[in-house]
C-alpha cells in the first residue's frame, strides 16, 4: 500500500502538515515550475493530505521539495484544503521547527524557498524561530466596499506574502466564541473586495483590541477556504506591518505584537532593504505527531472526500 510519511506541528494553534517522505516528484525546475506541477497532475495528494478524512479545512501542508540554490537549506510549496499558498508564517515556522525535530538543521539562519520568494530563517536556541519574510507593501489604502448584511467596510490591501484586505472598521467583536459569525462577516467582505476590484483578495482580517496586555492588536483571519487562522498570521502580520508602516504608525525595528483570536502571539517588525520592506515575523512551533499516512487502493476517499482530482496515471 502506497505510504506518505509526515510530520504534524502547530505554531499558535495553527497546524502544519510537513511531508517528509513519499511525496509526488515534482522533477527539477523551478519553484514555480514545480508548482504548476504539483497543481496540474498531483492536486489529488494536496486534497489527500490536508483535507478529509485525514485532515480538515485548517490543516496547511507543506511539501518539501530540493532547493533550486546550493546555499539554501530547503524549499517548500504550502497548500491547504482548496488549493496552494504563496507564502505561510506560522507553516515556515512549522516547517523549520521540523526540519531541527529531524536533525537536518541546528539553531542558526537557513534560507528558505518558497514560489514568492526566498525567505530566511533564523532558528534560536529556545526553538523560536524569526522568519524574514519577502518584501511586503501596501497596494491601496481606503478602500470602501459595500458589504451585504453589513453596510460599508474601509480598508487596505496588502501584500505579504499572500493577498490581504485589512480592516478594522468592521463593527465586530472579536472574540473565539463568535468564529463562526466571524467567518460568515469575513466571507461577505471577502464577496465584496473581489467584486470591487481585487479578485486576487484570498484573506480577510480583522483588527480590533486585544485580550493580553503584551499585544497591539488582536485579529480574525479568513483563509481561502474559509476556515479561520488559529495563529495571528504571519503573512497577514507582515501586511499588517506594511499598512502600519505606510501610515507612519510604525516605525523601523520596533516590535509590533499581534494576538490571534484564540490568544496567541506573533512579534513582527520591519526594516528596509533596497528600498523594500522587509518584515521579520517571530514565533515558536510546536511538534504534535509523525506519521505514516496510507491510501488503500479499496478506501473510496483515498484522495480525499472534499475537492480532490481523480488520480491520474501517474499514481
Ligand atoms: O501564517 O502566513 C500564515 C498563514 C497563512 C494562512 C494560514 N497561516
Amino acid at each position: 500500500m502506497q505510504t506518505i510519511e509526515v510530520i504534524d506541528s502547530h505554531t499558535g494553534g495553527e497546524p502544519t502538515r510537513v511531508i517528509i517522505d513519499g511525496g509526488p516528484d515534482l522533477g527539477t525546475g523551478s519553484l514555480g515550475d514545480r508548482l504548476a506541477v504539483f497543481q496540474k497532475r498531483f492536486d489529488h495528494y494536496r486534497a489527500a493530505i490536508a483535507g478529509e478524512p485525514r485532515g480538515s479545512d485548517v490543516w496547511v501542508g507543506a511539501l518539501l521539495t530540493p532547493p533550486v540554490e546550493t546555499d539554501s537549506a530547503a524549499a517548500v510549496l504550502f497548500f491547504n484544503n482548496v488549493g496552494f499558498l504563496g507564502m505561510c508564517g506560522h507553516g515556515l515556522i512549522g516547517v523549520v521547527r521540523t526540519l531541527s525535530h529531524l536533525g537536518r538543521i541546528l539553531p542558526g539562519t537557513h534560507r528558505i524557498e518558497t514560489p514568492v520568494g526566498t525567505v530566511t530563517a533564523t532558528l534560536c536556541d529556545d526553538a523560536s524561530v524569526s522568519v524574514r519574510n519577502v518584501p511586503s507593501y501596501r497596494k491601496a489604502a481606503g478602500n470602501t466596499f459595500a458589504v451585504e448584511g453589513l453596510g460599508n467596510v474601509t480598508g487596505d490591501i496588502a501584500w505579504g506574502g499572500n493577498w490581504f484586505f485589512l480592516t478594522d472598521n468592521h463593527g465586530q467583536t472579536l472574540e473565539s466564541g463568535n468564529v463562526g459569525h466571524l467567518t460568515r462577516v469575513a466571507t461577505a467582505i471577502r464577496t465584496a473586495v473581489n467584486q470591487g476590484g481585487f479578485p486576487e483578495v484570498d484573506h480577510i482580517e480583522l483588527f480590533g483590541p486585544p485580550a493580553d496586555p503584551r499585544a497591539n492588536s488582536r485579529n480574525f483571519v479568513l483563509c481561502p477556504g474559509l476556515a479561520y487562522d488559529r495563529s495571528p498570521c504571519g503573512t497577514g502580520t507582515s501586511a499588517k506591518i506594511a499598512c502600519l508602516a505606510a501610515d507612519g504608525k510604525l516605525g523601523e525595528n520596533e516590535p509590533w505584537v499581534q494576538e490571534s483570536i484564540v490568544g496567541s502571539l506573533f512579534t513582527g517588525r520591519y526594516h528596509r532593504e533596497g528600498g523594500h520592506l522587509v518584515p521579520t515575523i517571530s514565533g515558536t512551533a510546536f511538534i504534535t505527531g509523525q506519521c505514516h499516512l496510507m491510501f488503500d487502493p479499496l478506501d473510496p476517499f483515498v484522495w480525499g472526500i472534499h475537492g480532490a482530482v481523480h488520480p491520474s496515471a501517474d499514481v
